[in-house]
Parts: structure tokens; sequence; C-alpha cells
């Protein structure tokens, strides 16, 4: 079976397929393409217009989520509880941190009312996951599972923006999320899941989208 992952460097979703892919050991070829021009092929072959895409063959699956059910099943690593309820819980969290995304984008290219509302439904997320989350290192264990890989990218870009900002995105108030996210940035697959340098891409990102976060920037 040959694997072509096609992805957009900054993308956090294409990011989730990469970590599982180096989680699971499966080989894989990666092409990029550039989001705001894309090829031609690309228009045909993605069905949303979106990244990832992962070829298996001559088929496409699209949507990171389901991308990586599919490599969880073709793997022998079994990045799931095995319990079905935990199993569906692990997915419906998923889906939630799917979600989280969307608030950071609009806080990343939205005006200042845009800013502090995408911040608000940011921090109620957060404190609702708190709430849920097991005092582990990992979701659910000391064990790396497919909900980390979902939702590391989204820790890594918070890090950055605290770091590029005055931490406008502490972490403080929530301390079981603060450890989970110390764990997920500290495994060395999710470290090089992005290429070395992307963090000075979304800084330069952030400031050339000249939104309300752009004046937030500190050097
Ligand atoms: N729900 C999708 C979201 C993917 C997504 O939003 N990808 C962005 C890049 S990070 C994209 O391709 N945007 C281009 C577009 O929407 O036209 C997934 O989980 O795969």
């Amino acid at each position: 079976m040959k694997l072509e992952l096609i992805s957009f460097k900054l993308c956090p979703f294409v990011q989730r397929a990469v970590i599982a892919l180096k989680k699971q050991g499966i080989d894989y070829d990666i092409t990029f393409i550039n989001l705001m021009d894309p090829p031609e092929w690309f228009e045909e072959l993605s069905p949303t217009g979106q990244v990832p895409v992962l070829k298996v063959d001559d088929e496409v699956i699209f949507e990171s989520n389901v991308i990586v059910e599919f490599l969880n099943e073709i793997s022998g690593e079994k990045l799931h509880p095995n319990d079905p309820v935990l199993r569906a819980k692990n997915r419906s969290w998923m889906s939630y941190s799917s979600s989280m995304f969307d608030h950071l984008f609009s806080l990343i290219t939205g005006d200042k009312e845009t800013f502090v509302s995408a911040k608000g439904a940011l921090t109620q997320k957060l404190a609702k996951l708190e709430k849920i989350k097991s005092d582990h290192d990992y979701f659910n264990g000391d064990q790396f599972m497919m909900i980390d890989a979902a939702i590391a990218p989204f820790f890594m870009r918070v890090s950055w923006i605290n770091e590029f900002t005055d931490n406008i995105l502490s972490l403080e108030d929530f301390p079981k999320i603060q450890k989970w996210s110390r764990t997920l940035l500290s495994d060395k697959d999710v470290m090089e899941s992005v290429e070395e340098g992307l963090d000075d891409v979304y800084y330069s990102n952030i400031e050339a989208r000249g939104a309300h976060l752009s004046t937030l920037l500190v050097d």
C-alpha cells in the first residue's frame, strides 16, 4: 500500500496526520502545496479543496480525524483504548478539539471584536476540557493515543502565540491542560512533525495578516 500525504506546511490538521504516521512508524511520501495558489491537480483530487488528503494507492481519503483513524486501523499499533465506551469518548473529544482550531483561526485572522469572542470561546472550551481531563500525562493514562495526536498541533500553536505575545493564551488557569500540553510538546514525534523554523513562518503569517493579533506581537 503506497501512502502519499498532501500537505500545507502551516496546517495543524495535516500535522495530526504526520504525528499519527510517525507514532505508528508507517512509511509515506509527502507532497507540499501552496494553499494560496493550489495546483490544478489538487483541486481535482481534494473533494473539499482542503488539506490534508491522504492518497492510498489510487484512492483518496480526506478529513484529518478520518485519516488518523485509518492509519490506526492499518498499523499494528493501537492508539485507541480497547474499551468501546472509552474509545468513543476519545473520538468525541477528538471532534471537540477540531472546533478549537476554528476559534484559533478566528483569533489569528479577526478584528478586535472577533478576537475577543474567539478568545472567550477558547477559554470556555479549555475550562470544559480541564474538568474532564485525568491527572495522567496523556489524555487517557501514560500512553500517547490518537486523541493526543489530534490536540498536539493546537497546543503547539498556543505555545507559539504565548511566546510571540504577552502570554495572551496562558494555560495557567488550567493546570491539567498545561501539564498535558507540556507532555505533548516535549514528545519527539510531535516536535519532529513540523519543519524547523515553522514558528518563524507562523509569526510572519500572523504579522502579515494585520489582524488584531498582529497588534499584540512583541519582539
Ligand atoms: N475538517 C478538516 C479541516 C481541514 C482544513 O481546514 N484545512 C485547511 C488548511 S489548515 C484548508 O485546507 N483550507 C483551505 C480551504 O478551506 O479552502 C480536517 O480536519 O481535515
